[in-house]
């Protein structure tokens, strides 16, 4: 009896414990899906708007060519996993017939009010094999009932119609937005009421938000995970939108945090998230979404990539051979994983547990392991090759259903008989994938430096990722000459002003090309004599700000000079003093054209390329003929979604305005702290 006992204890001790909070096994699952869609189709297709106000003609809606199976067929091509969408965004339209609103796709123009976008999207999926999710926004800015107590049981309830009637749903993703209604009020959301909604409906499904509890958001619209990125957050005393973490926060997650609530990466591949003709030529380039890539799945987050279907209710054929190209580049990187022809060794080997095996480091599962002995947080794998080998690519895996554990690692190549540092990281979790110059070498060693508790490493590859031409990156200086610039060594650039495709027998650049009245400019790289070519950069321009001068600012910061909102350069900028006063909203800005000009619109690109401040919300835009009398706004409102996705805001006039001079009222700052404005540009539209 003594002897079973021992025994018995003794495998115990082989056991690995499990550290710190722990995932679900629906979230083990959802971290291997990395990749899917997101779409956003909406009345906001149609009014190029970002966020709708609620109030627009259901009539609008009409995506008469509409086919989810085209979705669904793009999603599967593209190497997707699932799709989410926007059965209800901010401006409370349905996707589907929903009973608990008037503000549906049965009083759209659409399909005579017959259709069912989620029955047929649901169905789509089912068929090409793909995971179902959606989106609903709880701020709804249609629903009369919005700001009243009984709101709360109104979204309760339709959820529970969503969640009840399409299937199964992998994810529920909710916004934190949690504006004002119809009736001027917001009410505070019950969330345990909402989660016990979608749990009672989809016990499986993972719930998205600023924090979890399922997953969490990355803390900004462009899909990037921070360097460090833990699957665990500390969510105590926080909720969805304005009560949730700092963004930083969410964005590396807090090691030993209380709660498994990984992130998820969401980006547009456009500038905004829903359809909008004008951004057809700013569909994301491969070597973006690559990078993107990098920092999400590679940075243990997952990808969700929305691609916005258009006004015919399609997939846009810019977007999806787009995805095709760049699952074409994933998979060329990822294709022959060098450490299979390694043999593998490592220090410190947990003895005695039967799952634990230095092979399986290298058999591409991530559900088997190596792992180190209890009080061991360092350990070395090195892989020693027969032939020497080339790559510049490093995928890490952690079996994470025991955990996130390691802290710090380091990649070392042998290199003429002495071990040289490649590159160092951080954390690992479900994937961390490191990129650097091309090494090679016949050894490499992967140290693991500190961990919370003995790393259990469940994979470690090898690739040599083929190059990517850069695609040309356009400017144009305040004067109006445009400059075409590549990255990559010695390109050949060529160029259209016609709007038509570059191609190699295109005009070649040279030199600075004047478009001070503006146009359309399309370069492309080549290498090759043509036979390699990069992706199209298109920019269109309007008038250039040669003879513009600033006439007024209010409340100048010393060294952030007016004039730079106005030097056609979009990483300096023009802002005021800090100011911890909230009474020192609004702020100006007005500017002498020295020439009368009947504008369409006008553009504003916030202060985003490094640091974030001072961006603009409300605005009120003023055009006047003497910079005194500046009458009426001719363009008031709100950045919609500025806070969260800073890019240039295009504001077009509901009538044009002549005049010389031109004013800019910051009514309010994007981010409630910031009582000052910035502007990195100013444009006008004449076109
Ligand atoms: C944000 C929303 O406000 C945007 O409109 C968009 O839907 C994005 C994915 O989430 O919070
Ligand atoms: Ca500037």
């Amino acid at each position: 009896m003594a002897g079973l006992c021992s025994t018995l204890a003794t495998a115990h001790a082989q056991d690995i414990a499990p550290y710190g909070a722990l995932p679900s096994k629906s979230q083990v699952e959802w971290q291997d899906m990395e990749y899917y869609m997101f779409i956003h189709l909406g009345p906001n297709t149609f009014t190029d708007n970002e966020w709708g106000h609620g109030d627009e003609d259901p009539k609008v809606f009409n995506p008469s060519q509409l086919d989810a199976r085209q979705w669904a067929r793009t999603a599967k091509l593209a190497g997707m996993k699932a799709i989410i969408i926007t059965a209800k965004h901010h401006d409370g339209f349905c996707l589907w017939p929903s009973k608990y609103s008037t503000h549906t796709v049965r009083e759209s123009a659409w399909k005579d009010g017959k259709g069912d976008i989620l029955k047929e999207l649901s169905a789509a999926c089912k068929e090409y094999g793909l995971k179902f999710g959606v989106y609903l926004s709880p701020w709804d800015r249609n629903h009369p009932a919005y700001g009243t107590p009984e709101y709360n049981q109104v979204f309760s309830n339709t959820l529970n119609e969503v969640l009840s009637s399409y299937g199964p749903v992998f994810e529920q993703w909710f916004d934190g937005a949690n504006g004002e209604g119809p009736n001027g009020k917001k009410p505070v959301y019950d969330w345990p009421l909402f989660h016990s909604t979608v749990y009672k409906n989809q016990p499986n499904a993972v719930i998205f938000s600023d924090v979890g509890p399922g997953c969490r958001w990355v803390g900004n619209e462009d899909g990037i995970a921070g360097t460090t990125s833990w699957s665990t957050l500390n969510v105590t005393g926080f909720s969805p939108g304005k009560g949730a973490p700092p963004q930083s926060v969410l964005n590396e997650g807090n090691m030993n945090g209380e709660k498994w609530v990984p992130s998820e990466c969401d980006v547009s591949i456009r500038p905004g998230w829903f359809y909008s003709p004008s951004t057809n030529d700013k569909v994301k380039s491969v070597q973006q979404l690559l990078d993107i890539y990098y920092g999400s799945v590679g940075r243990n987050g997952n990808m969700l990539l929305n691609v916005p279907v258009d006004r015919r209710g399609l997939i846009y054929s810019a977007d999806s051979t787009r995805l095709m190209e760049f699952r074409r580049m994933r998979e060329e990187s990822f294709k022959t994983n060098l450490a299979l022809k390694a043999k593998v060794t490592a220090t410190e080997t947990r003895k005695g547990n039967t799952h634990v095996n230095v092979r399986n480091l290298i058999d591409g599962k991530n559900d088997t392991y190596w792992a180190t002995p209890d009080n061991a947080l360092q350990g070395t794998i090195t892989l020693t090759f027969p032939k020497a080998v080339t790559f510049n690519r490093l995928v890490m895996q952690e079996y994470i259903p025991l955990g996130q554990r390691v802290k710090a690692f380091s990649v070392e190549v042998l290199e003429k008989g002495a071990f040289k540092e490649v590159t160092t990281a951080t954390t690992i979790g479900h994937k961390r994938i490191l990129s650097f110059p091309d090494v090679t070498t016949t050894q490499v060693r992967v140290k693991i430096l500190d961990a919370l508790a003995c790393p259990v490493i469940s994979e470690v590859q090898l690739y040599k990722a083929p190059g990517l031409l850069a695609v040309p990156v356009i400017n144009r200086n305040k004067n109006g000459d445009v400059s075409i610039t590549c990255s990559s060594p010695d390109p050949e650039l060529h160029y259209t002003l016609d709007g038509r495709e570059p191609t190699f027998k295109s005009p070649r650049y040279t030199g600075l090309i004047p478009l001070p009245k503006g146009g359309v400019i399309r370069a492309k790289s080549f290498l090759e004599k043509g036979k390699v070519a990069s992706t199209t950069t298109t920019v269109s321009y309007d008038i250039a700000p040669a003879k513009w001068k600033v006439i007024y600012t209010d409340d100048q910061a010393a060294g952030a000079d007016p004039e730079r909102a106005i030097d056609g350069n979009p990483n300096s900028f023009w802002m005021t003093n800090y100011q911890p006063d909230a009474s020192k909203y609004p702020h100006e800005i007005q500017i002498d054209m020295n020439e009368s000009l009947t504008l369409k619109g006008f553009v504003y690109t916030p202060r985003h390329q490094t640091v974030r401040s001072g961006t603009i919300y409300g605005y009120e835009f003023y055009v006047s003929e003497d910079g005194e009398n500046w009458g009426q706004p001719v363009a008031h409102g709100n950045f919609a979604n500025i806070a969260n996705n800073p890019v240039t805001q295009t504001i077009k006039f509901n009538i044009p305005a002549k005049g010389r001079f031109i004013r800019l009222v910051a009514t309010t700052p994007a981010n409630e702290n910031e009582h000052w404005a910035s502007v990195a540009e100013l444009g006008v539209i004449t076109k």
